[in-house]
């Protein structure tokens, strides 16, 4: 099949589940083409079926706000034009459904059917789709778009909850390459994190409001009290400034290093003893899923999607959100005692080869032939 995929190129879930699903389509021999206003963080390399669309947006001095939108749905166009597409699969509903509603429309007047997929990730449809800004175009595009599909069934039921809409939801849970992240870790770099054998402890986010990155911080220094161990923060994003400004006022805060956004976090996520996740939403939590595929515990929230990939007691545990108490005496019991300890991090990689992209993407392809 020829497949056009729309995303953000940046570090959000979104972008790394779209470009991932893009690899491993081109792999399977399907042409890809990705659409998006910068190449996509995790797309390096070459790779002989996979294509790269710039979508560029003209500025002219009347523009406050330049129309990515309508440069996207002309782009979409041209791409479909040129590149024989079978279908359009549009990740994140905002802009990305409403411009290829209009691309649609643009072909159909050429008589050119282009199915739209479209799938729902989260802060789409949880934050920033249902403000009224956004809503009725939200709405309209997931109703017109030929197959709607969230990765949790949390999130199908976010969406029916707060949009009024009738159309079937599919769920499609999203998916790690767990021969990827499942690496040995390296010693080596290992003793560099934690010479004296201290516990490595891994965050990675966005470092958005809904993360609670505070929480992760005062997770780890109840932890640190106890166990000797090492924190690590990976990512970037508005609140980044202020907790490290914290971080940096604070004594108990030695032992927190800010590692900036990483492209590899396969070659760090092995070498983590636990991962903490405690955000007050996550539709699925793609972090932690990639963390349990490298054999790392995940002590998170019970927020949204997130029971529907941890599981409490067996390769992580949950708690309510904001209670770091709870949090710090799970991590404890996984961390005090060497055997809980492996046991967890072998549950982890159990738990994450039932998300493995051998099982998922074959869910995709079939909805593929089915929509063309
Ligand atoms: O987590 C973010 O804020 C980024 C966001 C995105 O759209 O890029 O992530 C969402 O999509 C991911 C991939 O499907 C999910 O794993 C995240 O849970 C989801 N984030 C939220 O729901 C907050």
């Amino acid at each position: 099949m020829n497949i056009a995929i729309v995303c953000y190129p940046t570090f959000g879930g979104s972008g790394v589940l779209a470009t991932e699903l893009g690899k491993v389509l081109a792999e399977k021999g399907h042409n890809i083409h990705f659409i998006t206003y910068q190449q996509p963080v995790r797309l390096s390399g070459f790779h002989a079926n996979i294509f790269y669309h710039e979508v560029r947006v003209p500025t002219y001095p009347l523009f406050d706000f330049p129309p990515y939108e309508t440069a996207l749905a002309s782009t979409m166009v041209d791409v479909v034009n040129n590149n024989n597409i079978d279908l359009l699969h549009v990740h994140y509903a905002i802009p990305h459904a409403a411009a290829a509603y209009m691309a649609k429309q643009i072909l159909a007047k050429q008589h050119k059917r282009i199915p739209v997929i479209t799938t729902l990730h989260g802060t789409d449809i949880t934050l920033v789709g249902r403000d009224k800004t956004y809503s009725p175009v939200v709405t309209f595009s997931m109703e017109e778009s030929d197959v709607l599909t969230a990765v949790s069934h949390n999130l199908k039921a976010e969406t029916y909850k707060n949009f009024n809409i009738d159309k079937p939801i599919e769920v499609i849970h999203n998916f790690v390459d767990v021969k990827r992240f499942n690496k040995k870790p390296v010693d080596a770099f290992k003793k560099l994190i934690a010479p004296n054998d201290e516990k490595i402890i891994v965050h990675a986010s966005n470092f958005r409001k809904v993360k609670r990155v505070m929480d992760v911080v005062n997770t780890f220094l109840l932890i640190n009290k106890k166990i000797p161990s090492k924190l690590l923060l990976i990512g970037d994003g508005p609140e980044r400034p202020e907790i490290e400004a914290y971080t940096r006022g604070c004594e108990d805060c030695a032992e927190i290093k800010f590692l900036g956004k990483q492209e590899q976090m396969e070659d760090i996520l092995p070498i983590a003893d636990l991962f903490l996740l405690t955000s007050e939403y996550e539709s699925f939590g793609l972090a932690a899923l990639e963390a349990m595929a490298a054999e790392v515990p995940v002590i998170s929230t019970n927020a949204g999607g997130l029971p529907e990939i941890n599981v409490d007691g067996y390769c992580g545990y949950m708690s309510n959100v904001g209670d770091v108490e709870d949090m710090s005496n799970n991590a404890l019991k996984i961390l005090e005692n060497d055997e809980t300890h492996a046991k967890f991090k072998a549950n982890a990689l159990t738990q994450a080869k039932k998300f493995d992209i051998q099982h998922i993407v074959p869910l995709y392809e079939a909805m593929y032939l089915r929509v063309i």
